[in-house]
């Protein structure tokens, strides 16, 4: 059936829209089954399943419901193009106060169009929130700079936090567990637990965390510098996620302040994050995206851009979200990944297809993590053009042959060399730990850095 005189109307301007501030614009790229009519008539039809329609018409349709039918606006069948305007007002609201939810976005916008019959598939590459929308999502309550002020620096461009993932994944007890986040803190700034790390039987949460509590205290009081650790209170339910939360609080004590919750944003959902944020505000909100890739991935003609998800996870209040390594690390990444970065720390951005204002919303730090190192580091910051923002590197600090502490001295180090706009090689022969990362990561240096054993007279 071509519901395109209904959920179309290609005469709409997407500025006078914009002006109008009562729609989210949503970009998909889309292809049809073949079969089934024209472009427009299954963009159409794709509009109609995610507002107000189905695949027939129904009887109880009237001219108020079709107010908040979601149109067509713009299409380009050659680039398998189509914009969709979806009016404010089918959007979810709480009922305990008004405010939106990332939930009702997701099930209207990338909803049942995920599997409809008449459609190959279907990809959102950039939404626009208008003013009336974006000023009901929470937002992040704390930013990078409530970071900076715990670690003693300027609370703007307070600089590079270097961070580490405690490694293995999985299997270490608590006592070494703790002793690694010691190795880390003589030498680094900031620890995340592995995304699965929480409660495992080998490692109860009650004893990892008040191990891991005495042991930033004992490298504070080593290094006289302020430690932060990311502790994952992920879990299915929210009494779970509160009671881990506050758990880890009790025990850190005077340090507190010095704990970000860490919550493996994609796999748990809007509602787990929504949890952390609205339960811990104080806290620094750190979202994981592990799992991602199943959607956002190049590979994928479905679902939605890692840069979608990054532009959500700050409407729902993420304080800070990982955007890959831009091509640089092991993860699947490319150069151009720099706009997620900035439109989640920026006020005004451009995207894909929309520009946004964020009229003033607290920005999300972009945290880089994923196969990095030392070597890797200068590069990546040429390409992003800041260090503002947190790295955490795994097998960057625990595979450095000196140990973590080196690793993190290397990583700083590196940032520095970047800065600098130093030769990296020429820099590495008056930094050790930076020389030593050549040593620990011989097939990264190889690559980046031919004849790099000859110049640091490395057999
Ligand atoms: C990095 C990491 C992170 C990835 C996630 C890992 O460890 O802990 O989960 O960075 O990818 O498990 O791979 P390494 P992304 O530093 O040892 O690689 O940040 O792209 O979401
Ligand atoms: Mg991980």
């Amino acid at each position: 059936m071509d519901q395109s005189d209904r959920y179309a109307n290609l005469d709409l301007n997407e500025q006078d829209l914009i002006a109008g501030g009562k729609h989210v614009l949503v970009a998909y790229t889309m292809k049809p089954k073949a079969g089934h009519g024209s472009y427009l008539a299954s963009a159409a039809h794709f509009a109609a399943e995610s507002s107000t329609g189905t695949n027939v018409e129904v009887s109880t349709t009237d001219n108020y419901t079709k107010n908040f039918d979601a149109l067509v606006y713009e299409i380009d069948e050659g680039k398998e193009l189509m914009k969709i305007a979806y009016p404010v007002e089918l959007f979810d609201r709480n009922i305990i106060d008004g405010r939106a939810m990332l939930a009702s976005f997701l099930t209207l916008t990338i909803g049942n169009n995920q599997g409809m019959g008449d459609i190959e598939y279907a990809k959102m590459r950039d939404f626009y929130m208008p003013r009336a929308l974006l000023k009901l999502f929470d937002g992040p309550a704390t930013t990078i700079q409530d970071l900076w002020r715990v670690l003693g620096r300027p609370v703007v461009d307070g600089g590079f936090i270097v961070g580490t993932i405690v490694k293995p994944k999985l299997g270490l007890r608590p006592e070494p567990f703790a002793r690694a986040c010691y190795d880390f803190w003589l030498g680094g700034d900031f620890i995340k637990n592995d995304e699965p790390q929480g409660n495992q039987v080998f490692a109860p949460m009650k004893e990892t965390i008040a191990l891991v509590a005495d042991s930033m205290k004992r490298a504070q009081d080593k290094t006289g510098e302020a430690k932060l650790f990311s502790a994952n209170i992920t879990a299915d339910d929210h009494y779970e996620m509160v009671a881990r939360g506050e758990y880890i609080l009790e025990t850190f004590g005077e340090n507190a302040d010095h704990v970000a919750f860490l919550v493996d944003g994609y796999v748990a959902g809007p509602a787990a994050i929504t949890t952390c944020r609205r339960q811990f505000p104080n806290q620094y909100l750190h979202y994981h995206r592990a799992g991602h890739g199943a959607v956002t991935s190049p590979q994928s003609d479905r679902g939605y851009t890692a840069f979608v998800l990054s532009k959500m996870a700050r409407l729902q209040g993420a304080s800070g979200i990982h955007t890959g390594t831009m091509g640089y690390g092991k993860m699947e990444g490319d150069k151009s990944d720099t706009d997620m970065a900035f439109m989640i720390s920026q006020d005004s951005a451009d995207g894909p297809f929309y520009h946004q204002e964020w009229l003033g919303m607290n920005p999300t730090t972009p945290i880089i993590s994923g196969g990095m190192n030392a070597l890797r580091m200068p590069g990546f910051f040429d390409n992003l053009g800041t260090s503002n923002l947190i790295m955490t590197a795994g097998g960057g600090c625990y595979g450095h042959i000196d140990g973590p502490a080196a690793g993190a001295t290397s990583l700083r180090q590196a940032e520095t060399c970047w800065k600098a706009g130093a030769d990296p090689v020429e820099f590495a022969k008056e930094n050790k730990e930076f020389a030593r990362a050549f040593e620990s990561f011989p097939g990264d240096a190889d690559n980046l850095y031919p004849g790099w054993r000859e110049k640091l007279g490395v057999a």
